[in-house]
């Protein structure tokens, strides 16, 4: 009896300690894993993230413009006939061009299905000036569906630059040629697959043929295309695609055609300015106030500063490798994504000088950003919002992690420690951006010795950082590297940083 007293006692008593751990230490793991900081608002689409991840893709300008005159032309008049298009080769080599670009590291690939010259590359249903009406594959062949098979065929994803502005057609100015415009897209929102990107571009109005009439026409640019009934398509028959026109709405002109975003780039733009054909929309540096999220791309030619093929160029104006190096510092590297075009020639393949250029560039970035420095190094930082948003995570290269501040702690460091003295001379920086886009500004410094701190002096604004920063400065040897965040909108969320040595 005694015995089972003491035993029911000794029940009683674990119980109580089961109990107490509960209550006590339960809420305490519990609390170990914390809630992920609340968005800054606006953020990104799911799509626009999938998009700017991307962050490389290409352009290809071919059409009838390669094939007229001497050496091909850049716009298009609207009159040269049907026929100009007529690759020697019989075919477009479109496994070649998507290898190529693959081989460049591009992700995807934007064709001129229609440029200004308004020759249709697929066999619309809608107008005789097409490669239907060419010789062509006999009239039997379709460039906007063979690049986008191939595309498919190589893990590519494919898009359209669709001109709004068209040359040849006689009612261009008229609310028929809107129709005529709208019918054209949907012919391409429906047959080709998936795409990833629809191009509005913003060149409008101007002379050309016009069905024979000749002469000038003006639009009323913000209004006369219906962009709202536009883009009304391509959210329901493509709603991944992300829509480029001046202002949006998936993402902007970023101002220039020299590959080149602003030192601060925020992916943001007021609501008011986010206007597809607005010449107050584009901009290299965005807003830090914006109200809706429409980040920078950056559109460059390999072959400065044509889109077309020329022989001429083959010479003097095809980018070197190290210039598109610097140049991706300095679109993807400033929180952009970097659409470079790479022209098809007359025979219906790229020229070998852009395609080994292509992969030399891919090969030295495959280098330079081959191996991060701060992988080993052991990370501290300043403020941590908890279990799951640990320092550590700014290194562990999955991109849905990250290092997070409490709430209310808009500054801080990430300092590194290096096991022995480190040379580096470029530095990575990611925000997780499906949270929105927070830092204002920072400063990357190092220490050789532990006790004093130096700017690394990459020379430019440290200022946004967005989906990407890089910095590039002469190289430091360091014992510790040190980002402190000197401000910014909201807890600070850093999903990515990398440290190399490019020699
Ligand atoms: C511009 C066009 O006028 C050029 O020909 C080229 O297509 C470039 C990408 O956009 O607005």
């Amino acid at each position: 009896m005694k015995k089972n007293v003491t035993n029911r006692m000794k029940d009683l008593l674990v119980r109580r300690a089961m109990l107490f751990g509960l209550f006590v230490c339960l809420p305490r793991c519990v609390s170990a894993q914390v809630s992920p900081p609340m968005a800054v608002q606006p953020v990104p689409t799911e799509y626009q993230v999938a998009w700017q991840r991307m962050e490389t893709y290409a352009f290809i300008h071919y059409g009838p413009n390669t094939f007229y005159g001497d050496d091909g032309i850049e716009w298009g008049y609207g009159n040269y006939p049907a026929d100009t298009f007529n690759p020697t080769l019989g075919y477009c080599d479109v496994d070649q061009w998507v290898e190529a670009l693959k081989d460049g590291g591009m992700k995807g690939v934007i064709l001129t299905a229609k440029h200004h010259g308004g020759f249709c590359m697929w066999p619309t249903k809608y107008t005789d000036y097409s490669i239907k009406f060419g010789p062509y594959r006999g009239g039997k062949g379709d460039v906007v569906g063979e690049l986008a098979d191939a595309c498919r065929r190589h893990g590519l994803k494919f898009g359209v630059y669709l001109s709004p502005w068209d040359r040849h057609q006689a009612n261009y100015g008229t609310p028929e040629y809107v129709e005529h415009y709208k019918s054209q897209l949907r012919e391409l929102l429906k047959n080709y697959g998936e795409l990833f990107e629809v191009w509005f571009d913003g060149a409008n109005g101007g002379d050309g043929w016009y069905g024979g009439a000749e002469g000038k026409r003006s639009i009323d640019k913000n209004n006369y295309y219906d962009f709202p009934t536009l883009f009304s398509y391509v959210r329901e028959l493509q709603p991944q695609a992300i829509i480029f026109s001046n202002g949006g709405p998936g993402c902007r002109w970023v101002g220039n055609e020299d590959g080149i975003a602003g030192e601060t780039n925020w992916s943001l733009l007021r609501s008011s300015d986010a206007r597809p054909a607005y010449d107050g929309s584009y901009s290299p540096t965005g807003v830090e106030d914006g109200t809706v999220w429409v980040p920078a791309e950056c559109d460059v030619s390999i072959r400065r500063p044509n889109w077309f093929y020329h022989r001429a160029d083959d010479e003097k104006n095809v980018l070197s490798a190290d210039a598109l190096v610097d140049l991706y510092y300095k679109n993807v590297g400033r929180n952009a994504t970097f659409l470079l075009n790479v022209p098809v020639t007359r025979t219906g393949r790229m020229h070998e000088k852009d395609v080994a250029t292509l992969k030399a560039f891919r090969e030295k970035l495959d280098r330079i950003f081959a191996h991060n420095l701060l992988s080993g190094a052991a990370v501290s930082a300043s403020n941590e919002r908890g279990g799951g948003y640990e320092a550590a995570r700014a290194t562990d290269g999955n991109y849905d992690s990250y290092w997070a501040t409490a709430d209310g702690v808009c500054q801080g460091a990430l300092t590194f420690q290096f096991d022995k003295k480190t040379r580096l001379n470029r530095l990575v920086l990611q925000e997780y951006i499906p949270l929105g886009q927070r830092v204002k500004s920072f400063v990357a410094e190092y220490s050789a010795d532990g006790k004093t701190w130096h700017d690394v002096n990459c020379g430019e604004q440290t200022t946004t950082i967005g989906h990407k920063r890089i910095l590039v400065f002469p190289t430091v040897t360091a014992r510790q590297l040190r980002i402190r965040f000197i401000d910014a909108k909201g807890p600070l969320c850093i999903n990515n940083v990398g440290a190399y040595l490019a020699e």
